[in-house]
């Protein structure tokens, strides 16, 4: 009942939001079954099809640098990183990676990764620098370059519109949670798929649009750094419009053009057999990974809360349901980790969604402390694949951060990053084997890189970037991913 509906901080800390943020709780006088501590399946070795996509994928603010250049409005994450306190080491990403001056090398490095397919994103202030009017015709030659470079190198383009760089101006005008938004972005959709159009023919609308709405507006760990959960509620629900719009503007272009969207997935397991755990699962999965998917492929809200979804909150009105369809091409998803998931009974504290989330520690941790279990990447694929009949699924992102850095030959032998590889696209292998519907796969990332609110301290690159000179070397899992490219065969 919207009425009735709160959240706080406790709360926060107690969803896959707050799992999702990097907290990890578990709640006092909580009790893991051991019979769900499952065995990990045996290792399977997998050919993989003929026409598999082998790709990587990267992330405009994340690695092009070059933040105020050729008419480049501010973003909220060049607002966000200049705001000393709010990013690890009072890191930016005015230079990051460079790669928008070094975009032919990164294409190199790709060719030589034998990959076919590259997940970029185009950053909306390039292109309007306040994010409303005429197009800035410098940022789009950027794109049209990066674009024809990669197909000159046979590799297709996968353009991601809007993977976190808001322009500020907008945010000053409410944001997302402001309706408005969802004509704007559609405007910038269209402008940039006009130009580009014919040269891109694969399209994710959004980057993980729960991230960026609740680590956004709710918890404040992302830019543009606001604690508001009912604006975080708001925010989903315009861009869920935004999305329906979108799609169809992209469409009236030009039909043919494969539209997506890169959603982010954590397979939720219930902590116990008991049935309370199993529905409060149910609901992190609707809250955490369904949230922006359900409503485009079935104009309906999933089930993540235990009464009714607060719509007034979230600003419903009649009709909205039907502006929020997109009936995807495909589905991208990014896949990291897992989570449990734990029912807190009525009256056992405040909460809004009634479950606990908290990060899994059974398995091996990276150096993000995130842990690895691919079975789990296997059962939301298929989970997925069933619930929703079996659509296209492209693996938008996957991938680790590990520190290795160069030896005294300066080879960079990351023998960890070279098992999750294997792990997970075994995961993905068996999800094939079982008829999922996969037809590529991208890690994350081509390059270490700007990594949001950790800034530099975390290194999820298969090549390492020593951003003192900005020299890029291929690391030990990059040739390994490579070499599987070329042949195809997971063994
Ligand atoms: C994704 N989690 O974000 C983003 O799309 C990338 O830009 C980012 O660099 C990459 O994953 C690695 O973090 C995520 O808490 C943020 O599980 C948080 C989570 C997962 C993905």
């Amino acid at each position: 009942m919207p009425g009735s509906f709160t959240f706080n901080r406790r709360d926060f800390l107690s969803t896959t939001f707050g799992a999702a943020a990097g907290f990890s709780i578990l709640p006092t006088g909580h009790r893991l079954i051991r019979e769900l501590l499952s065995t990990p399946a045996p290792f399977s070795p997998f050919q993989f099809p003929k026409d598999f996509l082998w790709g990587a994928a990267t992330a405009s603010y994340q690695i092009e640098g070059a933040w105020d250049e050729d008419g480049k409005g501010e973003s909220i994450w060049d607002h966000f990183a200049h705001t000393v306190g709010k990013v690890k080491g009072a890191a930016t990403a005015d230079v990051a990676c460079d790669s928008y001056h070094r975009y032919k090398e990164d294409v190199e490095l790709l060719k030589k990764l034998n990959l076919n397919s590259y997940r970029f994103s185009v950053s909306w202030p390039r292109i309007q620098a306040d994010g409303t009017g005429k197009p800035n015709p410098k940022g789009l030659d950027y794109y049209k370059r990066l674009a024809d470079t990669l197909l000159e190198a046979k590799i297709r383009p996968l353009c991601t519109l809007y993977h976190w760089d808001l322009p500020q101006k907008l945010e000053e005008a409410g944001g997302w949670p402001n309706r408005d938004l969802a004509a704007r972005f559609t405007e910038y959709a269209e402008i940039v798929v006009r130009t580009l159009g014919d040269r891109i023919n694969h399209w994710c609308i959004f980057n993980e649009p729960w991230v960026f709405t609740f680590l956004g507006y709710s918890s404040g760990i992302h830019a543009p750094a606001r604690k508001n959960f009912s604006d975080c509620l708001r925010a989903t629900h315009v861009v869920n419009i935004a999305q329906g719009q979108a799609f169809r503007a992209i469409k009236a272009i030009n039909p043919k053009l494969q539209v997506g969207n890169a959603f982010s997935m954590s397979n939720c397991e219930p902590a116990t057999s008991s049935d309370a755990d199993r529905q409060a699962a149910d609901r992190a999965h609707a809250i955490g990974n369904v949230w922006f998917l359900h409503p485009a492929l079935k104009s309906e809200y999933p089930k993540a809360f235990p009464g009714s979804a607060p719509l007034e909150m979230m600003g419903v009105k009649s009709g909205d349901m039907e502006l929020c369809r997109a009936p995807f091409d495909f589905l991208g998803i990014n896949y990291y980790r897992r989570q449990f998931i734990s029912a807190i009974a009525p009256g056992e504290g405040e909460s809004s969604t009634g479950f606990h989330s908290y990060d899994a520690t059974q398995g091996a941790l990276t150096d993000f402390a995130w842990e690895v279990w691919p079975d789990s990447f296997g059962e939301l694929l298929l989970r997925i694949s069933r619930e929703y009949d079996k659509p296209a699924i492209e693996i938008t992102e996957n991938g680790c951060s590990y520190l290795d850095s160069p030896d005294e030959a300066g080879r960079i032998p990351d023998q960890r990053r070279i098992d999750f590889m294997r792990g997970y696209l075994g995961a993905v292998g068996h999800a094939i084997q079982k008829g999922a519907n996969i037809r590529a796969y991208h890690h994350w990332s081509l390059l270490d890189n700007f990594e949001w609110a950790e800034g530099y301290a975390q290194r999820f690159g298969m090549v390492y970037v020593d951003f003192r000179n900005q020299k890029r070397t291929i690391k030990d899992s990059g040739y390994w991913y490579g070499k599987l490219a070329a042949s195809g065969n997971l063994s």
